[in-house]
C-alpha cells in the first residue's frame, strides 16, 4: 500500500530541481528558482554545501514563500531544524546524514522524506524504513557531487524493476542525456547544474518536462 505522501509524489512530481551554489552570472537564488517554477519544476530542494546554517535558513525562508506561491513542495537537504523552522514539506537525507527514523519522528507523518541511494541495498533499506521517495545516482559523474562514482543507468534500470516507492534519477543529467536516463526506466528526473547554471532556467525546465512527457507516451 502506498501512503498518501507517496501517492502525492507518484502523481505530481516529475521534475525535481535542487538549488546550487553556482548560478548564472547576475542571477540570484530567488530569481533562478522562480524561473524553474515558471518552467515547470514540480518540487524544489534547498541544498548548498557552501552556505552556513544561518545563510541556509535565510534561503529557506525565501524559498518557502516562493514555493507556497507556486503551490510546490519545498524539501530541505539534511537540516531537520531548518525544515521545522520554515515549515518546509520535508527533508532529503544522504546515506551519512541523520536517520530516517529521527526525521520521521521530528517532522511527523505528513512530512515528505527522501533518501539518496547509490545501490539497490540502500534503496530497499530506505523503502523498508518508510522513505517517501529515493534519489538514484549519481547516474553520471558530476561536479555538483565530486568524488562520487557514477552508478550508470544500470542502477536506474535496477531501481525501476525492484523499487516500489517513487525514485528520482540524479547526477549529471542534462538535456543531452535525459532521453537515455528515461529509456533506462526513470520516470522522474532531478537536476542541479543543468538548470540553475543555465542562462534561461525556465526554458531548460520546459524542455526536461517535454522529454519526460515524450517518454511517458513511448512507454
Ligand atoms: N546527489 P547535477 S548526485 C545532489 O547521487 C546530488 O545522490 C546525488 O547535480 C546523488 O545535476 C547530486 O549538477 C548532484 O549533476 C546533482
Amino acid at each position: 500500500m502506498m501512503t498518501e505522501r507517496q501517492s502525492r509524489f507518484h502523481e505530481g512530481i516529475r521534475l525535481y530541481v535542487i538549488t546550487g551554489a553556482n548560478y548564472h552570472p547576475g542571477r540570484t537564488l530567488a530569481d533562478v528558482m522562480e524561473q524553474t517554477l515558471i518552467g515547470g519544476a514540480d518540487i524544489i530542494q534547498l541544498r548548498d554545501k557552501t552556505a552556513s546554517q544561518r545563510e541556509l535558513l535565510e534561503q529557506a525562508r525565501v524559498l518557502r514563500e516562493l514555493t507556497k506561491r507556486y503551490g510546490v513542495p519545498l524539501i530541505i537537504n539534511d537540516y531537520i531544524d531548518i525544515a521545522l523552522e520554515v515549515g518546509a514539506d520535508g527533508v532529503h537525507l544522504g546515506q551519512d546524514d541523520r536517520s530516517l527514523a529521527e526525521a520521521r519522528e521530528r517532522l511527523g507523518q505528513d512530512a515528505i522524506i527522501g533518501i539518496s541511494t547509490h545501490q539497490l541495498l540502500h534503496a530497499l533499506t530506505a523503502q523498508a524504513g518508510g522513505a517517501d521517495y529515493i534519489g538514484v545516482g549519481p547516474v553520471y559523474p558530476t561536479g555538483t557531487k565530486p568524488g562520487k562514482a557514477a552508478v550508470t543507468t544500470n542502477y536506474v534500470t535496477e531501481a525501476a524493476a525492484s523499487v516500489k516507492i517513487p525514485f528520482v534519477a540524479i547526477g549529471g543529467i542534462t538535456l543531452d542525456n535525459v532521453d537515455t536516463v528515461l529509456a533506462a526506466g526513470a520516470t522522474r528526473v532531478c537536476a542541479v547544474s543543468a538548470v540553475v547554471g543555465a542562462p534561461d532556467p525556465a526554458a531548460v525546465c520546459r524542455s526536461f518536462k517535454e522529454w519526460i512527457a515524450a517518454a511517458d507516451t513511448a512507454r
